[in-house]
């Protein structure tokens, strides 16, 4: 009678290399990017980058600490998600995160599709920790 887990949680896993760069600490903003390529896990309402892309998928994307240490850990509890503003990166199809505490994050695919389906799953966290 027990339902799958993944209909008793609403949580969207996935996983995947994205590019990356933190842009504010706690509402600070800081001067400079750096962009790298990132091993990057959405669960639990969590965004976490990993420190590099190398961090494999055996094993990451159910428990990432156990195999790498997480460089930016986020939030999605009260974080906004949108596309980025052309101004703020000339690269194209970039996501502009927001955490509550007012750090930001620009996360940049060149695939279209797979920034897409970031999009989607983190907009779809944010919005499923907003209705508790
Ligand atoms: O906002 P900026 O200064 O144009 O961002 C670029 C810099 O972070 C640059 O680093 P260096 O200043 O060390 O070259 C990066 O390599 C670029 O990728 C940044 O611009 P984009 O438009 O790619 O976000």
């Amino acid at each position: 009678q027990a339902s799958p887990p993944e209909e008793k949680t609403k949580t969207l896993d996935k996983a995947g290399v994205l590019h990356r760069t933190k842009t504010a600490e706690k509402g600070k903003r800081l001067r400079k990017k750096h962009w790298s390529a990132s091993w990057t896990v959405l669960e639990g309402g969590v965004l976490t980058f990993f420190k590099d892309s190398k961090t494999s998928a055996a094993g990451g994307l159910r428990q990432p600490s156990k195999f790498s240490t997480p460089e930016y850990t986020v939030e999605l509890r009260g974080a906004t998600l949108s596309w980025a503003p052309k101004d703020k990166s000339s690269r194209k199809n970039v996501l502009e995160l927001r955490s509550r505490d007012g750090s930001e994050y620009l996360i940049q695919h060149d695939s279209e599709a797979i920034i897409s389906t970031w999009h989607k799953a983190i907009a779809q966290g944010i919005q499923e920790l907003s209705a508790d």
